[in-house]
């Protein structure tokens, strides 16, 4: 039986890796080609990404990868660079926690309210949703030259290529696609002076993206033609592609960075309700809708081990493993944890105003922080399961969080069921089969499930039956869900 290789380019907020798939009717291997960091750069004028950085590690791990039989590139989501009428980048891409934002949605609110947008998009409010960062960078003299925005995948993608696309799941992160008919809502655009024009048309996941450009071969070593591949270039769209589930009754987290948490559906829940909770209809492949909640994920940790300067992480875990659980616990959904500095103060400062003791070793903040994520991935699942009609008997986690035992215990005993863990690098695998079934090598969702369950390794958590203690934590963190408005 054939077995073809695949290069899956994944971009997460702090490090970037090129991955190479074996992908065959039994065989399913991924191998890190190259790891890069992805460092957010902090200029006078804000926070931005160094893109330039980002593409040279791409190159640079397509020559690792070698001979591979298509190329897909996924990233976080949300945000773009602008191209000018020759082509050339204009300027560096805003980070999504960059300020710039303060303030606009009260803005677009006026012209468009927040209820009809989310009937209109289904997206939950965040600040960075590139609706409002548009809004945000509308009157800079840098738009006012911009012929072109491409999301940063298909950014990635057209250096790669020459050619340029829209990547429908990424794209149902800009709240500008209608999640019923999977197109632009061009009512939405039109109303608030957004020119659809600037996006190239959509192409889907399993789409030809074009094939690597003669100088790209020439730079990474490879022989041609050399095809690139849309994929699910949202890299929890890859990830949730990658959830081995094996059957639907089912809740995820993707961990990393963020916690996404939620379901997969077959159709939008667009519900006040569903808005008040603030939860997301971001698209996933084959039609699904990924209804899920942001809750601020690992990032609350990687934040407090920056300040600490970069400590060894499985002592932390193992000296927070031991201090006694639930003492105090934040809200990990509140917008007030996105941007970056501070984070041990921030959480103190968060336990101190709710009346609760105050963290103070290294250990006791890491376990509030645990204990806080575990108890937000229980609020998410269980309005998730509630809001959308949708029982589940099993929580998969996968994503950088698996690494953390302590975290997937918890977050079991939060939600009171089972959790399976893994795989760890679930966005690769996502980005590698989708390029495989393009290839007819895989089936369908479903069989791309299997395949994963019979070759990659889980891990199972049970619940410690200590249900009662979570609740009653969950009831003293107040009844708001939807902190991201604060
Ligand atoms: C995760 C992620 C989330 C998105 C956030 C910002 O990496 O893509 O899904 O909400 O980053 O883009």
């Amino acid at each position: 039986a054939p077995v073809k290789s695949y290069a899956a380019v994944d971009l997460g907020a702090s490090s970037g890796r090129v991955m190479v798939g074996r992908v065959g009717p039994e065989t399913l291997e991924l191998t890190e080609a190259h790891r890069f960091v992805n460092r957010p750069v902090r200029v006078p004028e804000g926070l931005r990404w160094d893109v330039l950085g980002l593409y040279a590690g791409v190159l640079e791990g397509l020559r690792a990868a070698g001979r591979v039989d298509s190329v897909g590139i996924d990233s976080w989501a949300v945000d773009y660079g602008l191209l000018d009428a020759d082509g050339a980048l204009l300027g560096n891409p805003v980070h999504y926690r960059d300020a710039r934002t303060d303030g606009i949605a009260e803005k677009v609110w006026a012209t468009v309210p927040a209820e009809e947008l989310y009937t209109a998009t289904g997206l939950q409010y965040a600040p960075f949703n590139t609706l409002y960062q548009l809004t945000a960078a509308r009157s800079s003299a840098q738009f006012g030259q911009a012929a072109r925005l491409l999301l940063i995948p298909d950014l990635l993608t057209y250096w790669l290529t020459g050619a340029q696309g829209t990547e429908l799941t990424n794209a149902s992160t800009t709240q500008l696609i209608d999640p019923r008919t999977r197109d632009w809502s061009y009512e939405v655009a039109e109303r608030l002076g957004i020119d659809l024009g600037l996006f190239p048309p959509l192409r889907r996941p399993g789409d030809a993206a074009g094939v690597l450009r003669p100088e790209v071969l020439e730079e990474t070593g490879l022989r041609g033609p050399v095809p690139v591949r849309a994929v699910a270039s949202h890299d929890t769209a890859s990830a949730v592609a990658a959830v081995p589930s094996v059957g639907e009754r089912f809740a995820y987290i993707c961990t990393g960075t963020w916690s996404l948490a939620g379901l997969e559906l077959d159709s939008p829940v667009l519900t006040e309700e569903s808005r008040a909770a603030n939860f997301t209809n971001e698209l996933g492949i084959d039609g699904t809708v990924r209804y899920l909640r942001n809750i601020m994920g690992l990032w609350l940790l990687q934040e407090c081990v920056r300040a600490w300067g970069e400590p060894d992480l499985g002592a932390l875990l193992r000296e927070a493993a031991r201090v006694p659980a639930l003492r105090s616990v934040v809200d990990a959904g509140d917008a007030a944890f996105l941007a970056p500095g501070r984070m041990p103060e921030r959480i103190a400062e968060a336990c101190r105003a709710s009346g609760q003791p105050v963290p103070e070793t290294r250990a006791e903040i890491t376990r509030c922080i645990l204990d806080s994520l575990a108890l937000a991935h229980r609020r998410a699942i269980e309005d998730a399961q509630r809001l959308a009609d949708h029982p589940v008997d099993v929580v998969h986690i996968v994503g950088g969080g698996t690494r953390n035992a302590l975290l997937c215990q918890l977050t079991a005993d939060a939600c009171g069921l089972p959790v399976v863990a893994g795989p760890t690098e679930a966005a690769a695998f996502g980005n590698v089969l989708v390029q495989a079934r393009a290839d007819a090598l895989v089936g369908d969702r479903t069989d791309m499930r299997h395949l994963l369950v019979r070759t990659q390794p889980l891990t199972r958590y049970e619940p410690r039956g200590d249900a009662e203690r979570w609740r009653a934590a969950a009831a003293r963190l107040g009844a708001a869900p939807d902190g991201a408005h604060s």
